[in-house]
């Protein structure tokens, strides 16, 4: 088949490539802001981790536009989305299916369109795929919004869509929407949002009563979970607040939740989300805004404001995250995978516990990585978001 032909000869390009050995020289970026002190060691430029690793690369498929989430399903084939609006099942060897007929519109102006996607273990009895998009609202405004539907058992439709989320208010913005899902143990949907980068909705990251700046979690057909914090006077579907936008969220070996958010130039931030905290933005950051300025009072520590587990000066741009616990890479069990966009690069953080001890990066300089995944057998997979983007599996070299 050509598109296989294709991706075959791009595999052997990319082989024969530079990107197979981790990087060594990440640190040697100055920070943005060099004046702001990290509030305990190790909260920022871990030692570099010396892996002595390679990595194979084979391009299960390309030419997607702007993949931007994926889930694995039972037998090995993975969703994907498309910002566009498209999400298609590609099978082990790089078929394609059409786009699914039946979700709903999306608006994919700016960093909006369709995003994450994710099934159940219990997928194979029930069909049922949640996914995430900016939805159009009035005015041409917009919002992040989750639905769910079941799949056609020829994988062709979705069927019995439902909207089980829309995030309020909706904002004249095409930015910061977030947004991962990610099932929890007691079967709820977290799911993160964004601020909408606007000045003024920014500062509704603070406003426990709205959406904005978020880690929510709600029941997986509609309303808030259960067991939710009692925030006074927030909406019911909060978890904790004062982010910016969380492109990255997975669950802890140990089943906490675990997000990565964009923050502000050189405060991107890992944090691990409690239930009812208060993550500061905009209060409180590190960093500082892309004209050079502070960000509000330019204070990185604040009573009643948590500190994130680790921070980025400069940022990585965070996309997807998982914790590696496949059989491909021993040595990488425990450690969380995030995908890079500005820093065009796979990250390991190796953890004892809530401490970073160590950071490696992957095929840094060879693309924007927009989601990471680990396959069943242990292979990790990662999203290239381009016009022309891909579907990449990684493996050790041997
Ligand atoms: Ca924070």
């Amino acid at each position: 088949m050509p598109r296989t032909l294709a991706a075959l000869a791009l595999a052997s390009l990319l082989a024969t490539s530079p990107w197979g050995a981790a990087a060594r020289d990440f640190n040697a970026a100055p920070p943005n802001a060099p004046h702001q002190e990290p509030a305990f060691d190790g909260q920022t430029r871990a030692p570099v981790i010396a892996d002595p690793i390679t990595l194979n690369r084979a391009v299960v498929a390309d030419g997607l536009t702007h993949p931007w989430g994926m889930d694995q399903l039972p037998e090995g084939r993975w969703l994907v989305t498309e910002r566009p609006g498209r999400m298609r099942i590609i099978s082990a060897e790089g078929e394609r299916s059409p786009a699914i007929t039946g979700l709903p519109e999306v608006d994919a102006r700016g960093q909006g369109g369709l995003l994450d996607v994710v099934v159940r273990e219990d997928f194979s009895d029930t069909r049922r795929v949640w996914w995430s998009y900016a939805e159009p609202r009035d005015g041409g405004r917009t919002g992040t919004a989750v639905a769910t539907g079941v799949l056609s058992d020829d994988g062709r439709a979705m069927t019995d869509v439902a909207v089980i989320f829309r995030q309020q208010p909706p904002w004249a913005s095409t930015l910061h929407y977030g947004s991962r899902l990610v099932f929890d143990e007691t079967g709820a949907l977290f799911v993160t949002t964004g601020e909408r980068s606007k000045h003024e909705p920014r500062q509704l990251a603070q406003d426990v009563s709205t959406h904005l700046g978020k880690v929510l979690r709600i029941d997986p057909m509609g309303g808030p979970a259960e067991g939710n914090p009692d925030i006074p006077g927030g909406a019911p579907e909060v978890w904790s607040y004062g982010h910016r936008n969380i492109q990255s969220a997975a669950l802890g070996p140990e089943g906490a939740l675990w997000t990565v958010e964009h923050g502000p130039r050189g405060g991107d931030e890992l944090n691990r989300p409690r239930p009812g905290r208060n993550y500061g933005w905009p209060v409180i950051t590190y960093g500082e805004a892309y004209s050079g300025r502070p960000i509000g009072a330019g204070i990185t520590k604040k009573d009643g404001m948590e500190q994130p587990v680790y921070y980025w000066d400069p940022v990585i741009a965070p996309s997807g995250m998982v914790f590696y616990d496949g059989d491909l890479f021993p040595e990488w069990r425990g450690s969380v995978l995030i995908g890079g966009l500005a820093s065009r690069a796979l990250v390991r953080l190796e953890l004892d516990g809530t401490r970073v001890t160590g950071e490696a990066r992957y095929l840094q300089g060879m693309a924007r990585v927009r989601d990471v995944d680990v396959a069943r057998d242990g292979a990790v997979m990662i999203l290239t978001d381009h016009r022309d983007g891909a579907l990449i599996r990684l493996t050790p070299a041997r």
